[in-house]
């Protein structure tokens, strides 16, 4: 049976028009006026867009002691109840390395999943089984590993690691992603805020500042750059890290920078909050930062510095938050955020005039598909690609509450805010999963999506790389031949 989306407004990335989409089984099969279908659905006033990728969610992650509350189950439908139709989930070995770790991922996202998904494996050490493992993961169609610079004792890795991880990359055809923040810094000024009696959420701010931050972004770019391999930095926060990036681009350098929503719209204030509970919710890291913070966010994606808006999903419960209720250093970082980031964004990028449609498009899906190797399958909408796609209500509007939320964690940081912009329906490949009078979508009907290695590589115009030059020798340690 074919479907038509009739009198709406297409946007897609690079453009706007006024067209029809024909979707015939799982795919777009036209793009035109007055197209036919077996049935139509109601695109009249509203926009067609690209069903939204959110590429940083951790469901059901064993993390600080506990595991994040939200199921694939429940995430995936908060995710397409707010236009979201891809996530892409980060994958965090235990003791029994990459491909275990994976398949338990895969088998919970199989069973549970309302949308589709792809994952990103953690390299949390390094060793010749990680070497080895690392190729078969890009085999099964994952090309990304991510590394932690901060959670020391846990999931940390070393710059030493790190360059041989982003070396295998290179190799692999994969990208680095990164969360960039001095871990070793942050552990130390953990201990001593605590031992100066500060054990509240605020401190937790305290301990993790932009300068910590902007040095590992610093540090990683320089590691990335040494390896040769492009870089991608998850939940960009700050002006230090943006600067970071910014300057690296400039020197010719392929870097990816990843706001999060969260991170462009509430601020440190929100850990003054008399209320621990209040503040506690909101302990994520990096931390939310002076609202000043925020206007090179929206300057970093309206130059093209900055590529995509995430969310970094990680819910716990107002229970599991309580493992913190004297020590800051336990609370469970993490916010949710996927079933609210199309509106949020709409409604302070878009209505406000940061952020024109095309570029709400571009930040919430064209650039992550492409960088995820993945595009025009996801994030266009052109005759061949999943018919993945939303029907934007740009007049919808309501106010954000945990009491109506589809998340079953029981608050939401972004409580009380009137938003403008809702999905009226979502389709997933061709099926309505959101809109009106739609039951639950079935659990398990998300795919993996696969993703093949990228030929990218980096080679800047620094010092690194002009080593391999026939000239005179250059005996300087600046320029001594690295991997030669
Ligand atoms: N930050 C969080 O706040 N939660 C999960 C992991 C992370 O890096
Ligand atoms: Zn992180
Ligand atoms: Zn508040
Ligand atoms: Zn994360």
């Amino acid at each position: 049976m074919s479907k038509v989306i009739r009198g709406g407004t297409v946007v897609a990335a690079d453009r706007s028009y006024e067209a029809d989409v024909l979707i015939e089984g799982e795919t777009i099969a036209a793009i035109g006026p007055d197209l036919r279908g077996d049935q139509v659905i109601d695109a009249e006033g509203a926009l067609i867009i690209p069903g939204g990728i959110d590429p940083h969610t951790h469901f059901e992650m064993p993390f600080m002691g506990t595991t994040t509350a939200e199921t694939w189950e429940s995430g995936t439908y908060a995710a397409v109840s707010g236009g979201t139709t891809m996530v892409v989930d980060f994958v965090i070995p235990g003791e029994d390395g990459l491909l275990v770790a994976l398949d338990q991922w895969e088998e919970r996202a199989a069973r549970q999943a309302c949308s589709d998904y792809s994952f990103h494996v953690s390299i949390t050490g390094w060793s010749k089984t990680i070497f080895d493992e690392m190729e078969t993961v890009v085999g099964r169609g994952v090309n990304t590993f991510k590394h932690f610079m901060a959670y020391k004792g846990a999931l940390m890795v070393n710059d030493d690691e790190m360059f041989a991880s982003f070396q295998r990359c290179a190799a692999l055809g994969a990208i680095p992603f990164v969360h960039a923040e001095n871990g070793d810094l942050v552990a130390a000024m953990q201990q001593k805020l605590m031992s100066s009696g500060l054990s509240g959420p605020e401190a937790h701010a305290y301990s993790r500042p932009p300068d910590v931050e902007g040095e590992a972004v610093n540090r990683a770019i320089t590691i990335a750059d040494a390896a040769g391999v492009p870089v991608y930095i998850v939940h960009v926060s700050c002006e230090q890290a943006h600067e970071a990036i910014r300057r690296a681009q400039h020197k010719g350098i392929r870097v990816y920078g990843e706001p999060l929503i969260q991170h462009l719209t509430l601020d440190e204030c929100e850990y003054a909050n008399p209320d621990w509970a209040h503040a506690a919710q909101r302990v994520m890291s990096p931390p939310f930062r002076d609202a000043r913070h925020q206007a090179s966010l929206w300057a970093g994606l309206q130059s093209g510095s900055l590529h995509t808006v995430a969310t970094d999903h990680a819910a716990f419960t107002m229970e599991q938050k309580r493992l913190g209720l004297n020590d800051f250093t336990r609370i469970p970082n993490g916010t949710g955020g996927v079933e609210d980031r199309l509106s949020v964004l709409w409604t302070r990028g878009v209505e406000t005039g940061r952020l024109t449609p095309n570029e709400f498009v571009a930040v919430t899906s064209t650039n992550i598909a492409k960088i995820l190797n993945i595009y025009p399958r996801k994030g266009a909408i052109v005759p061949g690609a999943d018919a993945d796609l939303v029907v934007w209500d740009p007049k919808a509007g309501k106010t954000i509450s945990a009491a109506t939320q589809k998340s079953i964690i029981d608050y939401n940081v972004f409580e009380g805010m009137q938003v403008s912009g809702l999905p009226r329906y979502t389709l997933s490949r061709g099926e309505i999963v959101w809109g009106d009078g739609v039951a639950t979508p079935r659990p398990g009907r998300g795919k993996f999506v696969r993703r093949e290695p990228f030929q990218a590589v980096n080679r800047a115009l620094s010092t690194w790389k002009e080593l391999t030059a026939p000239r005179a020798v250059n005996r300087s340690p600046e320029h001594m031949p690295i991997g030669v």
